[in-house]
């Protein structure tokens, strides 16, 4: 081979780095999550917004027009294809992503590609305090605005292009009008629980087509409005040897000084088989590790979708698991949590159970809970029935939480029910389409206040949008 001249080498290397220099090794940055704005670092006073679904950098004032400064602020949300990086989400419910290079608002449709165009990973901007924005699934590139444009441009080892391609996130431009999800962005399932004090949230993470997640995060707060992430606790990828995805509805429970979580799983997308598994940990933030390495209940075993567990105990220290999709069973747990006496199962579907039972005990009386029709379906609802026992026999009381299409709200469902420590107040955390743009597949999670009438039935919940 000839050797090259020093000449021709220059010019390759010079080539090379005005087109494709990988960005040098910049420290990963954490972004607060939740409503911000994104002001330029080399044009101070112009900030990121949309205008006609295409990214743009325009000056925004506080005496400008209310639809301005509302295109100017996105909420930083779990990354839709990574928990490490970020999405932004417009308050059209619309997300960031890059199409042809070019940045752009869209609707989440789910697909690996939109997750990834529309994932951010944030690194240390060129000056103290600012961060830019490196594609998920092009780390070379990274968010830079180009005449007022913004462009998913390969990074250049340049002042100028440092700079355009850093932004200092600020206060929102646009006031919060709503209560919104109580963790921004796209969850779902959620199970809430109070361990010690602190009140616990372990939801499905949305956004996905299928629902083929395959991580599930946790969050905790002291007051249900402020909610502290703590990341992945659980994934199926390295962490459960029977499943890949479909990381759907957790329930943690805890039991002989350790957190149980029981979880539904699939093999594979595309494969319709769920088993539900349980793992453990010694803190209710994880890291969990399956328990058994092996299902608790087989795809298949008993009738209905083997998922949606949920773990009761009685007063006199007796779990009971329950689950199912279509149909409704529950067993007494042995003393290990991890197993039971399948000859103990038993099958109690009430008439319009679909999934997500959910047992709770006030005054004696077993209140047994479960959504109704498809979470696609903006009918998806919550209903119940008492019972003298975590067997039953159930009598139904109807339907306790539904749409209310007036308020945006659909498909509200898949809940769980937490009671304060010291007092008889009642928490119910639950689902529904993500507003404004929300369907089956992109919802978000919510806590609203449950109360008992005098006799003992539930009130209708008030959902707050
Ligand atoms: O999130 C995936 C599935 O959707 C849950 O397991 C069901 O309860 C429904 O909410």
């Amino acid at each position: 081979m000839p050797r090259r001249t020093g000449a021709v080498a220059l010019s390759l290397l010079v080539t090379a780095s005005t087109l494709a220099l990988p960005a040098p090794a910049a420290s990963a940055a954490a972004l607060p999550t939740g409503a911000r704005s994104l002001e330029s670092v080399s044009h101070p006073g112009r900030f990121v917004r949309h205008l006609d679904y295409l990214g743009r950098l325009d000056p925004v004032t506080s005496g400008g027009t209310a639809q301005v400064k509302q295109d100017a602020t996105f909420t930083v949300v779990n990354g839709l294809a990574s928990p490490s990086c970020y999405s932004f989400q417009a308050a059209n419910g619309l997300f960031l992503r890059h199409r042809d290079y070019r940045v752009r608002l869209e609707a989440n449709a789910g697909t690996a590609q939109f997750r990834a165009d529309a994932t951010f990973c944030a690194v240390t901007g060129s000056v103290t305090g600012s961060v830019s924005l490196a594609s998920f699934n092009f780390p070379d590139r990274r968010l830079r605005h180009r005449d007022y444009e913004l462009w998913l441009d390969t990074y250049q080892d340049t002042d100028r292009f440092r700079a355009d391609s850093s932004f200092r996130l600020t206060a929102p431009w646009a006031p919060k009008t709503a209560k919104g999800p109580v963790v921004p962005g796209l969850f779902a399932d959620p199970h809430i629980a109070n361990f010690d004090g602190r009140y616990y949230l372990y939801p499905t993470t949305d956004g996905y087509a299928s629902w083929a997640s395959p991580y599930y995060k946790a969050f905790s707060s002291t007051d249900l409005v402020n909610w502290t992430d703590h990341g992945v606790i659980l994934d199926h990828g390295p962490d459960v040897s029977w499943a890949d995805d479909s990381a759907w509805a957790p329930a943690v429970v805890a039991r002989n000084g350790r957190y149980y979580l029981y979880f539904s799983g699939g093999a594979a997308t595309g494969d319709t088989a769920k088993h539900l598994g349980v793992a453990v940990s010694d803190s209710p933030t994880g890291p969990f590790r399956d328990a058994l390495g092996r299902p608790l209940v087989r795809a298949g075993a008993y009738p209905g979708q083997a998922i949606d567990p949920m773990v009761f105990t009685d007063d006199d220290g007796q779990s009971y698991l329950y689950w199912g999709n279509g149909s409704a069973h529950v067993v007494p747990l042995n003393a290990d949590m991890v197993s039971f006496d399948p000859a103990k199962v038993r099958t109690i579907t009430p008439s319009g159970y679909r999934e997500a039972s959910f047992v709770l005990k006030r005054n004696g009386t077993y209140y047994f809970m479960w959504s109704e029709n498809d979470t696609r379906d903006e009918d998806y609802r919550i209903a119940y029935a008492t019972g003298p026992s975590p067997l039953g026999p159930w009598t139904k009381r109807g339907v306790v939480l539904q749409k209310r299409l007036e308020l945006g709200i659909k498909g509200p469902g898949h809940h769980s029910v937490v009671k304060a420590p010291t007092s008889d107040t009642w928490h119910v955390a639950y689902h529904r389409f993500a507003v404004p743009a929300g369907n089956g597949t992109n919802r978000e999670v919510t806590v609203d206040r449950m109360t008992f009438n005098a006799d003992g039935t539930i009130a209708p919940i008030v959902p707050t949008p």
